[in-house]
């Protein structure tokens, strides 16, 4: 029955491609050719959040949810309080977050950040589609256009209870993340989300480095502090820099930022925005429309390196290890570790959201 999902997405994005039934597919929603060779010719297509007709959100809120009562797959032992398949994906993060208070590891305000989080998004909308019969494509959050309509933060279509995420939980001083960076101030919540699909989720694992078993609800303390930091001038400001490292240091911020500066950067102002528990940058994936928000980075990624494909789906730079440069810099054979959830890959095999096939790729998707 798995087939006929496939079936249905491909029937819908492959207009140009005659469709024959027995053409065999791997689980990328790619063509495997008759050779055996992967190619990425039908990329699926991922769409701004309020682009998806009401529909499609449900459907994609339905896999989440769907992700949230499946039975945790992780090994033995390798993430102990994991009950369920979102809360494998959120190990996978907290555990590859180490090291970043202590300049020793992790995967944040490092060179390779980027290409960490899309290996990671790619493999999240996988199990979507492959374990929740999800057939389109991971959405992304173009949050500059909330922060330019003037509205409320309370009537942001990605926060609507009934086909969105649904949006603030009651205000309290008792907040829940213990690794804000940098601080929890201007929320206007920080309770348990009470409406919304995700009222009744809980999270087994985090905050911070925590993975053994420790349920709770999902906190939200929607933040307008963030508004600023989320406006167009700043992701026109990213695109335009020159060298990689300049646009990684536009959407990271700098190797000697203060925390207080991570809400003027607007990588961690989309996180901000929803406080409570996507403060906690290490469990940050806790919440749910942390896909949305890093589908959106990685859609800028992707523009920047349009602008200049020879150059940039090669160009790469930027320090190993956090506020360390003894620990030398990211190169193409940088490895990308998803623990259980994928296989670990050289960075190289990333830097083209098309590029399966070519070069040992591994994506097939596109943005519109
Ligand atoms: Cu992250």
């Amino acid at each position: 029955m798995r087939f006929l999902p496939l079936l249905a997405a491909f029937i819908g994005l492959t207009a140009a491609v005659p469709l024959a039934e027995n053409v065999p597919r791997d689980n990328n929603n790619t063509q495997v050719e008759s050779s055996g060779a992967k190619t990425c010719r039908k990329p699926i297509v991922r769409k701004e959040w309020r682009t998806l007709s009401i529909p499609e959100r449900k459907r994609y809120l339905a896999a989440v949810l769907c992700l949230t009562k499946k039975p945790s797959k992780a090994p033995s032992g390798a993430a102990p309080g994991a009950r369920h398949r979102y809360d494998d994906f959120n190990t996978v993060h907290i555990i590859m977050s180490d090291g970043f208070l202590t300049g020793s590891g992790g995967v944040h305000m490092v060179g390779f950040f980027l290409h960490w989080h899309r290996y990671f998004v790619a493999t999240y909308e996988q199990a979507l589609r492959d374990e929740c019969g999800y057939t389109g494509a991971q959405p992304y959050w173009n949050w500059s256009l909330d922060a330019a309509s003037g509205l409320p933060m309370e009537q942001w279509p990605i926060y609507n209870p009934d086909y969105g995420f649904g949006g603030n939980g009651p205000y309290t001083t008792d907040h829940n993340a213990t690794v804000s960076w940098p601080y929890q101030a201007g929320q206007t919540g920080g309770g348990c989300v009470s409406d919304g699909p995700f009222v009744n989720m809980t999270v087994n694992v985090g905050p911070g480095l925590q993975i053994g078993y420790n349920p709770h609800c999902l906190h939200r303390g929607l933040n307008p502090d963030t508004i600023p930091a989320l406006k167009k001038e700043n992701t026109d400001a990213a695109l335009l820099k020159g060298s990689f490292v300049e646009f990684d240091t536009a959407v990271q911020g700098a190797q000697d930022m203060k925390p207080e500066d991570g809400i003027t950067i607007f990588h961690g102002a989309g996180h901000y925005a929803q406080g409570g528990d996507s403060t906690d940058f290490i469990s940050s994936t806790s919440e749910p429309i942390f896909w949305l928000h890093h589908a959106y980075i990685d859609y800028l990624y992707w523009q920047w390196q349009q602008k200049n494909p020879e150059v940039r789906l090669s160009e790469v730079g930027g320090v190993r290890l956090p506020f360390n440069p003894s620990g030398g810099n990211v190169t193409l054979d940088q490895p990308l570790n998803l623990k259980w959830e994928a296989d670990t890959i050289p960075l190289s095999r990333v830097m083209d959201i098309q590029g399966l096939g070519k070069d040992g790729g591994v994506l097939c998707y596109d943005y519109e």
